[in-house]
């Protein structure tokens, strides 16, 4: 079998700075997390291969590196995406209140369709200031018709789910026009890329 992919998915992280998105990205790929505030520096691009059904499918996430603070930046950086996550921080209303922008920005960009949503609500570990309630999150991401993970890049709950699912959705919505993934190749999709291993690039 030939090892070049005959598809790729690429999966970007979006949301306002600081909800936690490098760290999303980095308990993901490295299953590692830093308290250091300035990890958000040096943006980072991670691929790996999984079989998905009987097609080799590269599969490419990206992380900013601080560019979702500048829109024109934003939109090169998620240009042919497959997946996007929007994530906000349940301990900040504004980054829940900004979910609408980046909805429009995505929606208002021509060259952005049929991509998955999901949102992400971050920093589920912390109980006492917690100010989004997941009632609250849930109705909106119902409103927008998108699915709503509740997550700790610190604890790791609810990391791999998330990944799990977009990666099912996106498979499921790539062949949708043709066939639907049987039930049976969507679990083997789980065991498969648990199997591979991602390749690290960094990028400015
Ligand atoms: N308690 C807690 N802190 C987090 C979590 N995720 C990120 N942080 C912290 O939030 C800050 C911003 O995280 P970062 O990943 O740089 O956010 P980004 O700007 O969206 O990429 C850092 O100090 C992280 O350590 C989490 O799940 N729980
Ligand atoms: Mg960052």
């Amino acid at each position: 079998m030939s090892h070049i992919p005959s598809q790729s998915y690429k999966i970007v992280l979006m949301g306002d700075s600081c909800t936690g998105k490098s760290s999303i990205f980095e308990r993901y790929i490295r299953n590692t997390f830093n308290d250091d505030t300035n990890s958000t520096i040096g943006g980072s691009y991670a691929s790996k291969k999984i079989m998905i059904g009987d097609k080799l499918t590269s599969i490419n996430l990206w992380d900013t590196a601080g560019q979702e603070r500048f829109r024109s930046m934003v939109k090169i950086y998620y240009r042919g995406t497959n997946g996007c996550f929007i994530v906000f921080d349940v301990c900040n209303r504004d980054s829940f209140n900004h979910l609408d922008t980046w909805f429009t920005e995505l929606y208002n960009d021509k060259n952005i369709n049929n991509t998955e949503i999901i949102i992400v609500g971050n920093k589920c570990d912390i109980i006492d200031n917690r100010v989004v309630s997941t009632e609250e999150a849930l109705l909106y991401a119902q409103n927008k018709h998108v699915e709503y993970f509740e997550v700790s890049a610190k604890s790791g709950n609810g990391i791999n789910e998330m990944f799990d699912t977009m990666i099912s959705n996106i498979a499921n919505n790539v062949n949708s026009k043709k066939i639907h993934l049987l039930n049976n190749e969507k679990s083997n999709l789980k065991s498969d890329y648990q199997k591979t291993s991602w390749k690290l690039f960094g990028y400015c």
